[in-house]
């Protein structure tokens, strides 16, 4: 085995409950307390509540349910911003890890991408099958950049030919089009029940100003050079999740997108336990990344996994595929990840990073991207994948 099939649950009000997640043939439990708010320290309490629920689920059928990594534990966003608060936000984040290693988690999923998490622009987009699945256009974020966003100075993040797409196209949309892609767009923070509005967003994006992405990386830097030593005495990993699209998006400085990004992080901070989410998705939806590569040259601090496919139709616009279709070549990594863990046999928590809604799934209130039997047929193939390359080559 190479890897510990997970799944991702939000929690009590997460409309996929733990018995689907068993029956998915899941043993990981990936999850969150979405209920405490972004830089409040996670009690033991809270923590142990949690765990209580999966022994519940344990209890009632013996398939075994374990919580193995945290997605997510965020930074706040003055961490990222440098803000003199930062200081004391750091250390409940110090506190938080200790609390969740005294509770036996140890490996915790975060990301450092400016107020939003990933962004799409459609959540409902139609494959040919009738199945719906995420899709990105650099297009469309455009439009909603210039037109609903109205950020001062937008034009001047994109090239004069989107510029003229993006007219001739928002010109061209219906009142219920401009719906669709204002709705997707505000989605763009998957367990925040509030959802943002374009108030939220422009305030946000207000406090970005001026902070250049060299600012950004120095301040990861600084979050990192407190947080891993004491990661390292308690036996915790942190998995910094790449940047989703990894390019710059409403002129956000992003830092987590390229080989290069990632360098940086891990030369500043070469600890172990300064580690990596692989999620093929979000650095696959840039051709310029050379996933098989990333996994070789960063396998020893790769602590969690996402596999996920995106097919890229152009640059900047792509949409999740099935996940052994698409760009990512899931055979290529599966078996890289198979030829790394010869050398010293880790077994890495892998979940199926997203899922089409399809059958049954339609019409049900999932995050997106987070549906029972699209993530299912996900989790199957990815899981058949793996079996059929171990049992080819031992
Ligand atoms: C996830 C991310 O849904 C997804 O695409 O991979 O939202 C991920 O949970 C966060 O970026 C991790 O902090
Ligand atoms: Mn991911």
């Amino acid at each position: 085995m190479i890897f510990e099939q997970s799944w991702r649950w939000y929690g009590p009000n997460d409309p996929v409950n733990l018995a689907t997640i068993k029956q998915a043939g899941a043993h990981g439990v990936v999850t969150a307390l979405h209920q405490i708010p972004v830089g409040d320290i996670w009690t033991k309490e809270a923590i142990q509540e949690r765990i209580s629920q999966l022994d519940e689920s344990n209890r009632l059928h013996p398939f075994k349910l374990h919580w193995n990594v945290v997605e997510s534990l965020p930074v706040h966003e003055f961490i990222k911003q440098g803000k003199p608060e930062r200081d004391h936000l750091i250390e409940n984040y110090k506190e938080s890890l200790k609390n969740l290693a005294a509770c036996g988690v140890t490996s915790i999923c975060y990301n450092f991408m400016p107020i939003l998490d990933w962004l799409r622009t459609n959540v409902r987009y139609e494959l040919e099958d009738g199945s719906t699945a995420l899709l990105h256009e650099m297009v469309d974020v455009v439009i909603f950049d210039i037109y609903m966003l109205q950020r001062e100075g937008a034009e001047k993040s994109y090239s004069e030919a989107i510029l003229i797409q993006a007219k001739a196209k928002y010109e061209s949309l219906s009142d219920e089009e401009i719906a669709v892609l204002k709705q997707s767009l505000l989605m763009a923070l998957p367990g925040d029940k509030d959802g943002f509005t374009i108030e939220k967003l422009k305030n946000g994006l207000q406090q970005y100003d001026g902070i250049s992405r060299e600012q950004l990386q120095e301040n990861l830097i600084y979050f990192l050079k407190e947080v891993i030593p004491v990661a390292e005495e308690l036996g915790v990993v942190l998995a910094i999740h790449p940047d989703d699209p990894p390019w710059p998006v409403f002129g956000l400085p992003r830092i987590v997108s390229t080989a290069e990004d990632l360098k940086f992080i891990f030369e500043a901070v070469p600890s172990i336990h300064n580690g990596l989410t692989f999620c093929s998705g979000s650095l696959g939806a840039s051709e310029e990344n050379n996933l098989p590569e990333i996994i070789k040259t960063y396998y020893d601090r790769i602590h969690f996994v996402h596999l996920r496919s995106v097919n890229r139709v152009a640059p900047y616009h792509f949409y999740e595929a099935n996940h052994l279709e698409g760009s990512a070549q899931m055979f290529e990594l599966i078996k890289t990840f198979y030829d790394c863990h010869q050398t010293n046999q880790r077994v890495l928590p892998m979940r199926p990073d997203h899922g089409h809604e399809m059958m049954d799934d339609q019409g049900k209130p999932y995050y997106p991207g987070y549906s029972a039997i699209g993530r299912l047929r996900g989790l199957a193939e990815l899981r058949g994948l793996e079996f059929g390359i171990i049992n080819s080559l031992k």
